[in-house]
């Protein structure tokens, strides 16, 4: 938010100056200059931000295989070009951000090769500035969050803390600390030690702030919901939440770039392990990259990562002991429904249920916000995609229902990962109807046994 004041001053200030006659812009002090910075720029030094002016976003059609490998090389070559997704067949639809000065050429390239297209956003950046006014500030009063707005990791883990404070059900958990030593943490909700355990997984991605918004809303539901049937959901299992199993991406989009994905890990002249690629279950062996610059990199070797070795060691310790039976990882956009593998197109043993699970839980969306979201597997649903946490936690860890969610927007959303504010509410009522409705039909077929 800091940020934000900061460039509403930056516009501000140079006008300010040119109207005092007094002033020479190159006198080398900066008297208005507000920022620890030193250099000075017109007055006041720009944030170290990432972007977006005048970038698009196009979705694009495949009608023929050259359209396809055409594509899948520009996706090699460019980093001006951020595919969501990868060229992969005949009739998938695909968006793509394509920066400023990109495009005039990639839309002579849709020409010449006759691709069907949309342009969906004209300036992605309005979108981000626009919705930077729905972030509230990181010193607010953890007290006052809400749904309405989005909140910095700081505020989050206070309102854990208070929470905890609150609710003696309800216990602050840490992971261990991140890559650049923040902390991850989580809540636990126990009515009856012997419940079996639901553990939702959420911001592995760090622009998808939907995810983290969404777990809070899900562990203030089960605390304070008046619902019958989700008190009964509270005291009849226990609940593991952990809201961002990636803080310093999380806190990354807020301060320097609102589209950053991965974790901040070093690697030379680039940084960032997708870190839902870096789980140790056929890790790099499909929809993921070797290339450290790329949005998909898989890490240099499996499990490399400090927030995947805090994950996996959280299950293995408590996967026996708090009787772990789902698994539950959110992610946003597409509204998606999927369960494992994301590695192969091989069914898993309990492929039926998971089926009849995610179908009831699309269902109870649409009767509830009219939303459409699909089910299916991974591979088949979204892309295929290898060493993802689901994957692991199903079968490496045994969890036997393991679901990875999409949540709002649709797949050719002109928003990208940008959600208003306004709609975090009922998708995250939406999400947690999903989980309500997979819960209970998982317990009819006898899985809390
Ligand atoms: C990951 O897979 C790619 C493609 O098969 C391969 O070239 C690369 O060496 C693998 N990376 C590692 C670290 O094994
Ligand atoms: C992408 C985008 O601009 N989304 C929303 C930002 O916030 C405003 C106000 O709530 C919405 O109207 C936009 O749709
Ligand atoms: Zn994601």
């Amino acid at each position: 938010m800091l940020t934000w004041r900061i460039r509403a001053q930056w516009l501000v200030i140079p006008i300010l100056a040119m109207a005092s006659s007094g002033t020479n812009l190159d006198s080398g002090s900066c008297p208005a200059a507000k920022t620890a910075d030193s250099s000075c720029l017109g007055g006041v030094t720009p944030p170290d931000q990432a972007r977006y002016d005048n970038y698009r976003i196009y979705n694009v059609e495949f009608d023929n295989e050259q359209q396809i490998e055409l594509f899948q090389k520009l996706e090699e070559q460019s980093d001006s070009l951020t595919f969501i997704g990868h060229a992969r067949e005949i009739g998938q639809k695909l968006s793509i951000l394509v920066a400023a000065h990109r495009v005039a050429d990639f839309a002579d390239l849709l020409k010449t090769y006759k691709l069907k297209h949309r342009v969906l956003t004209y300036n992605f950046q309005e979108k981000i500035d626009r919705n930077m006014s729905e972030v509230q500030p990181e010193d607010i009063d953890a007290s006052k969050l809400d749904w309405q707005h989005f909140f910095h990791l700081k505020t989050i883990y206070e309102w854990l803390d208070k929470m905890a404070a609150k609710y003696s059900q309800l216990t602050v958990l840490d992971m261990g600390t991140s890559t650049q030593g923040n902390p991850i943490k989580g809540v636990k909700l126990v009515s009856n030690p012997n419940n079996k355990a639901i553990f939702i997984e959420s911001g592995i991605h760090a622009r998808e702030w939907i995810a983290p918004a969404t777990a809070t809303y899900i562990i203030n539901e089960l605390l304070t919901s008046q619902d019958a049937q989700v008190q009964k959901l509270a005291t009849d299992y226990n609940w593991i939440i952990f809201p961002s199993v990636n803080p310093d991406g999380y806190k990354y989009t807020f301060e320097h770039d609102r589209m950053w994905r991965k974790n901040r890990q070093l690697f030379g002249t680039c940084r960032g392990v997708d870190l839902n690629r870096n789980y140790p279950d056929h890790w790099n062996s499909t929809g993921s990259s070797s290339d450290p610059t790329r949005y998909d990199f898989a890490g240099p070797s499996a499990g490399s990562e400090l927030e995947t070795q805090r994950l996996i060691e959280f299950i293995r310790e408590n996967v026996g002991k708090e009787q772990i039976k789902t698994y539950i990882a959110l992610h946003s956009y597409s509204q998606m429904l999927m369960f494992p593998y994301g590695y192969t197109k091989d069914r898993v043993s309990n492929y039926a249920d998971l089926q009849e699970f995610g179908q009831k839980a699309a269902a109870a969306i649409k009767a509830e916000s009219g939303r459409d979201y699909v089910s299916g597997n991974l591979y088949e649903t979204i892309y295929p995609s290898s060493g993802g946490s689901m994957d692991w936690a199903h079968a490496e860890a045994g969890i036997p229902i393991a679901y990875t969610f999409e949540l709002r927007g649709p797949p050719d959303s002109q928003d990208l990962f940008i959600l208003p504010a306004v709609e975090i509410q009922p998708t995250a009522s939406e999400a947690f109807t999903a989980i309500r409705t997979i819960v209970e039909a998982a317990a009819e077929k006898g899985y809390y046994k």
